[in-house]
């Protein structure tokens, strides 16, 4: 990471899917010290607090399938207006989920900067449902899908432009449960998945180094790394909202976040789907943060 400058933005949303819990994962990572883990490899760390996310009792579709898509709405608005202040004070974000539907909001602000953003996208799912295809009706499975234009028009919209993305700059590292319209949409705009079928067979030093050269050769202004905890396997970060076995490794992912550290291209970051409610002893906070660590230059020697 070349930026000395980090500011942390928690954004304690859980309207993203149905499990609760994973509104507390921006205390979870904080108790477990990101801010001194960070401190202590020399950069400048500035706490930015949560976004206000209101509790409802009662939550709204907006008349859709899309559930509590009101809420998802105004989190995603207003992380969106905090990720482009703290880019204007020339600073790194580094954002904290909550579930994975606030990157719709995270990309919306980087994007008002970024114009050719590259997105590496690190989970056991695809998230590129569209409420016509979503089974679940979830809007953590659809942030992708969103940022490329394709959705519910008032969350395309976040921000007050559309698309966000290109389909060209995206990498997929980890996929291993997706959904039937999620595998023909990725098919027909030809984004690139590193599945665990190809983690398996590459080993994730040949998948970083494709990333890199692949995302290098589309000339991108930047590139933000959205690291759901779900796309390790649950045997290390167990406090998942939605677990699935034969995911990557510990080790493979500190080394994923050594090698983009060395490659110094990451410009912002995001780590989501911590709940603290179904982890055992703060375990995947902990990881959170010790591959943050690894990802802003810890090195073991
Ligand atoms: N693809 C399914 C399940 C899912 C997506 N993201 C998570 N789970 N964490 C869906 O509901 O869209
Ligand atoms: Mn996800
Ligand atoms: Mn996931």
């Amino acid at each position: 990471m070349r930026n000395r400058e980090v500011s942390i933005i928690g954004v304690p949303s859980d309207y993203g899917q149905l499990r609760r819990g994973v509104d507390m994962g921006p205390s979870a990572i904080r108790y477990a010290d990101v801010v001194e883990r960070l401190e202590n490899l020399g950069y400048e760390i500035k706490d930015e607090g949560d976004i206000l996310v209101k509790k409802e009792t009662a939550t709204s579709q907006l008349g859709t399938n899309l559930k509590n898509l009101k809420e998802v709405i105004e989190v995603c608005t207003k992380l969106s207006i905090k990720v482009q202040e703290v880019l204007e004070d020339g600073r790194f974000p580094l954002v904290l989920g909550g579930d994975h539907s606030i990157a719709i909001g995270t990309l919306a602000g980087l994007t008002t900067k970024y114009k050719n953003l590259g997105v590496i996208w690190y989970d056991a799912h695809a998230d590129i449902n569209t409420p016509e295809t979503s089974p679940s009706g979830n809007i953590h499975g659809m942030p992708l899908a969103v940022s490329l234009g394709l959705g519910d028009d008032r969350l395309v919209t976040i921000g007050g432009f559309a698309p966000k993305i290109k389909p060209e700059n995206i990498v997929i590292i980890g996929a291993r449960s997706v959904d039937p319209g999620e595998r023909e949409l990725i098919k027909k705009l030809g984004i690139k998945v590193y599945s665990m079928h190809e983690v398996d067979r590459l080993g994730m030093t040949k998948v970083i180094e494709d990333t890199i050269s692949y995302l290098n050769k589309r000339q991108v202004d930047g590139v933000h790394l959205s690291l759901d905890l779900d796309g390790i396997d649950p045997l290390y970060t167990p406090g998942v909202g939605t677990p699935v076995p034969g995911g990557i490794t510990y080790r493979e992912s500190h080394l994923a976040m050594e090698m983009l550290e060395e490659e110094g291209f990451i410009t912002s970051a995001e780590f989501v789907e911590v709940n603290p409610i179904l982890d055992e002893r703060n375990k995947t906070a902990d990881v959170a943060v010790a591959l943050m660590g690894s990802l802003f230059g810890e090195k073991l020697v």
